[in-house]
C-alpha cells in the first residue's frame, strides 16, 4: 500500500517511527487544505455573483449552495473501488469530486446562466461538463455536473485544485436527496417497485420545472409590460437646465402638461 511517494509508510513493520507519521499527517493535512481554500474560493465567486444579480436586478438565479470536503475515509474506499493506488500523487490524479459544490436554483434557465457566468470567469478552467438535464440519466437523476479547475495561490506555489460542481433546481435537489437516502437504505439493491416510483418521481419534477420556467415567463412579461407603461407614463420636463422624468398625470394636476 503506497501511502506517499518519497515517505511511504511501512505498513509491514510494527511500529513506524513518530517524525514520519507527523511528516505524513502534515501532508496529508496541507494536501486537503487546498481543496478547502478551493472550495472557499468558488464560495465567494458565487456570493459575489449572488449579489450583484440581487443589487441589479432584485432577483438572484442562485437560491442556496452546499458545500462539502470529501472524507478520507470515502476517498480511500473510491481508491479501492476503481482500482488504484493510495497515494497522494493517485488521489489529486483521480479522484475529481473531493471538493464538492451544490449551487440551487429556482429555474432551469437559472442553471444554464450560472454555468455560462462561472464559465467566463478567466481564471476558472472547465475540464469537464456533464449535462444531465439534456440527458437524464436512466434512473431519473437530473443535474448540471461542472469539473472546474480552480487556482489556489499559496505562500510558496500555485496549486490547480479540482472542485465539482453540481447545479440544480430545487426540485431535481429534493429529488436526488430522497434517491440517495433510498440508495443507501436498501444498501443500493432497491425493489424495482421503487425504483419505478423514483423514475415517475423525477418526471414529476421535472413537470415542475417546466410549468415553473412558464410561470417564471409570464410574470416577467407582466412586469416588463407595466415598466414600459411606467416609463411611457413619465414626462420629460426641463427646470434650470436641468432634466427630469415626472409622471404625466402629476403634471396634468399642476397645469404644466
Ligand atoms: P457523493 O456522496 O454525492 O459525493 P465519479 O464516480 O465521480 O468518478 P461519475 O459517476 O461519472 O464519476 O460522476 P458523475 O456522474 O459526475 O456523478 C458524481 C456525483 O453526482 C455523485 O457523487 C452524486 O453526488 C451525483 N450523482 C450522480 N448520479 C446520481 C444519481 O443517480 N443519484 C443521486 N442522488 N446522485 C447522483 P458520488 O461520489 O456518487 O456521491
Amino acid at each position: 500500500m503506497k501511502l506517499m511517494e518519497n515517505n511511504a509508510l511501512d505498513m509491514k513493520k510494527d511500529f513506524v517511527p513518530m517524525e514520519q507519521l507527523k511528516t505524513f499527517r502534515d501532508e496529508v493535512t496541507r494536501f486537503m487544505m487546498t481543496y478547502k481554500f478551493a472550495l472557499d474560493e468558488m464560495e465567494t465567486k458565487i456570493d459575489i455573483l449572488k449579489q450583484e444579480f440581487q443589487t441589479l436586478h432584485d432577483y438572484s438565479p442562485i437560491e442556496h449552495t452546499k458545500s462539502r470536503l470529501k472524507s478520507p475515509e470515502s476517498i480511500v474506499n473510491k481508491l479501492v473501488r476503481k482500482n488504484h493506488d493510495i497515494s497522494l500523487e493517485s488521489i489529486k490524479e483521480h479522484i475529481r469530486d473531493i471538493a464538492g459544490l451544490r449551487i440551487t436554483c429556482s429555474f432551469i434557465s437559472d442553471i444554464y446562466k450560472v454555468s455560462e457566468m462561472l464559465q467566463q470567469q478567466s481564471d476558472l478552467k472547465v475540464l469537464e461538463m456533464k449535462d444531465y438535464i439534456e440527458n437524464p440519466k436512466m434512473n431519473g437523476y437530473r443535474s448540471l455536473h461542472l469539473l472546474i479547475e480552480v487556482p489556489v495561490f499559496l505562500s510558496d506555489r500555485t496549486e490547480h485544485v479540482c472542485v465539482e460542481l453540481q447545479i440544480r433546481t430545487i426540485a431535481m435537489d429534493f429529488w436526488a436527496s430522497l434517491e440517495h437516502k433510498i440508495f443507501y437504505k436498501y444498501n443500493q439493491d432497491v425493489p424495482g417497485e421503487l425504483l419505478g416510483e423514483l423514475k415517475a418521481a423525477a418526471d414529476s419534477a421535472s413537470s415542475l420545472d417546466l410549468q415553473m420556467e412558464r410561470l417564471q415567463h409570464e410574470v416577467q412579461a407582466i412586469k416588463d409590460a407595466h415598466s414600459s407603461e411606467e416609463r411611457e407614463m413619465l414626462k420629460t420636463i426641463h427646470i434650470n437646465g436641468q432634466q427630469f422624468r415626472i409622471p404625466g398625470t402629476l403634471l396634468d394636476i399642476l397645469g404644466q402638461n
